[in-house]
């Protein structure tokens, strides 16, 4: 039975999810990847947000570079280069076995819900992973110079370009992946998590998904936000070089505006104490603490403060 539903990018998303499964029982933890990210590249299927939530709580992900396995090797990339490849996306050579792998099992008709569940459970993870659909959804950056492919933006372009707006192709077409409707249907789950990604290009994505956000407001289950933004400053990525750019003060409080209308509790960081009365004026719950996760104590003393918070939010 599902009772946490968390919505997670990469990096900081994925951190949270292997507090919440720690700090829960973890077969009663739903992660829905975004997968706006996903993309085929060299002829293979590539998803990285499901990789780094799957990598991170199947503990084999490369902390220095937040994406792909640790203990990775690079030989096939070098070779690609010698032979004049594309080289642009760094695919370790173990890392490399799983989109093969992924990619064979698409090609066999399986759907990526299957096949992300499966290897979930090959890395012996207890939650369940799954996309936000099995339908592709794929993230479009519009910058001055015209529309980028998200990883074009992301990787290739190395986030340089300025944003003037994101576009989720697919997205209105897309039905939530099957766990994921599953989890609203017939009893709501006790809460809705929103890891402390990226709004706009991690969450906003599966927020795009048809019938989500219906899903969400309908349920009475509290939603609570985390902010990706402590400072003025992302903890990772280019969130506030973003909101800058679309001429929004990079503040945890414009993170809690952003999602007004289907939050119910939103969680910031001590550094950002003084913004608490404001997002309370906006109607929200609000819990103030350490939300700088660094060592794995911090993940899991995280997730619990935000289940205990959600619990609260819900009782009122
Ligand atoms: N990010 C990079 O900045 N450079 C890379 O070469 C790169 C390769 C890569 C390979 C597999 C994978 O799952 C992720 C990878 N990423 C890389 C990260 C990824 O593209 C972005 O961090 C996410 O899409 C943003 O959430």
């Amino acid at each position: 039975m599902i009772e946490c539903v968390a919505l997670s990018g990469g990096v900081g998303g994925a951190k949270l999810a292997l507090g919440l499964s720690k700090a829960m029982d973890p077969a009663s933890l739903l992660i829905v990847a975004n997968t706006g990210d996903d993309f085929d590249h060299l002829g293979l299927r590539i998803c990285p947000d499901i990789d780094t939530v799957s990598y991170t709580l199947g503990d084999l992900a490369n902390p220095e570079l937040g994406w792909g396995r640790r203990d990775e090797s690079w030989s096939f990339m070098e070779t690609l280069k010698t032979l004049g490849g594309e080289a642009w996306f760094n695919l370790g050579d173990r890392d490399l076995a799983l989109h093969v792998e992924r990619t064979r099992r698409l090609q066999a008709g399986n759907t990526l819900s299957v096949v992300t569940t499966d290897m979930a459970a090959r890395f012996g993870i207890a939650s369940t992973i799954v996309p936000m659909s099995d339908d592709d959804v794929r993230t479009i950056v519009d910058t001055p110079g015209g529309p980028l492919a998200f990883q074009h933006y992301f990787v290739r372009e190395r986030c340089e370009p300025k944003v003037t707006g994101f576009r989720f192709a697919g997205a209105s077409d897309a039905r939530p992946s099957p766990a994921f409707r599953g989890a609203f249907e017939g009893r709501d789950p006790a809460m809705v998590i929103i890891c402390p990604s990226n709004p706009f290009i991690s969450i906003d994505p599966i927020l795009a998904v048809s019938g989500v956000r219906r899903m969400l407001e309908a349920s009475r289950a509290p939603v609570i936000a985390i902010s990706p933004i402590v400072g003025g400053k992302a903890i990772k990525g280019p969130t506030a070089k973003m909101m800058d750019e679309l001429g929004m003060p990079a503040t945890a409080l414009e993170v809690a505006k952003h999602y007004t209308g289907l939050i119910d509790g939103f969680v910031l960081d001590e550094a950002d104490r003084e913004v608490a009365g404001a997002v309370r004026d906006l109607g929200l719950g609000v819990l103030v603490t350490n939300t700088v996760m660094k060592s794995l104590d911090d993940r899991v003393s995280l997730a619990r403060e935000v289940i205990a918070f959600s619990q609260q939010v819900s009782e009122k």
